[in-house]
């Protein structure tokens, strides 16, 4: 949804989904995310089709990253985002297992958050090319919280991290 002008954050949000038809669910969440009154989807990275990392006997992710604007604080921003994971029928059974969909609140603004349930910058970003990649297609000279710019930061090496350019329909 459009926001009016003024009271706003930007923030950085990793999708992804290797369960069930990955399209839908990655057209919906962004439609979902979109239709809150206090999101505006500003900006949405290609997709890409990635291999499962940590976890890897599982199948391939449909990944994307999207910049969006924001009213909501970081904690409402997570309850909307997990509220969003529950309308596409996310069940969480084991820790980074299978998901219709996995939204994660990478970057707000500049705050870092240290919390049981939310740790922002998301702790693990800068080691995962499925983030750092589709990340600096949309904002190559964003600075990330080790100094770097995201694209200088997704030309690293990342043995084992195979990513693909999806040419399905978004
Ligand atoms: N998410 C994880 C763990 N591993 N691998 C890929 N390729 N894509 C993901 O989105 C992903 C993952 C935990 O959320
Ligand atoms: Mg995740
Ligand atoms: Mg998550």
């Amino acid at each position: 949804m459009s926001l009016d002008k003024g009271n706003y954050e930007t923030a950085y949000l990793g999708l992804g989904s290797n369960l069930g038809n990955r399209e839908e669910n990655m057209k919906k969440a962004v439609a979902f995310l979109d239709a809150n009154p206090g999101i505006e989807v500003e900006r949405l990275s290609s997709w890409y089709e990635t291999a499962p990392v940590g976890k890897t006997d599982q199948g391939w992710f449909l990944n994307s990253v999207a910049r969006i604007k924001t009213t909501m604080p970081a904690r409402e921003l997570l309850r909307a985002v997990l509220a969003v994971e529950q309308q596409l029928g996310r069940v969480r059974r084991e820790r980074w297992g299978p998901r219709t969909i996995d939204i994660d609140i990478l970057l707000y603004d500049d705050i870092n958050v240290t919390e049981p349930d939310l740790e922002i910058p998301h702790p693990r970003m800068l080691e995962r090319a499925f983030v750092l990649i589709p990340l600096a297609e949309i904002a190559p000279d964003l600075l990330l919280p080790d100094g770097r710019r995201a694209a200088v930061a997704a030309r690293d090496k990342f043995t084992g991290q195979e990513v693909l350019l999806y040419t399905g329909n978004r």
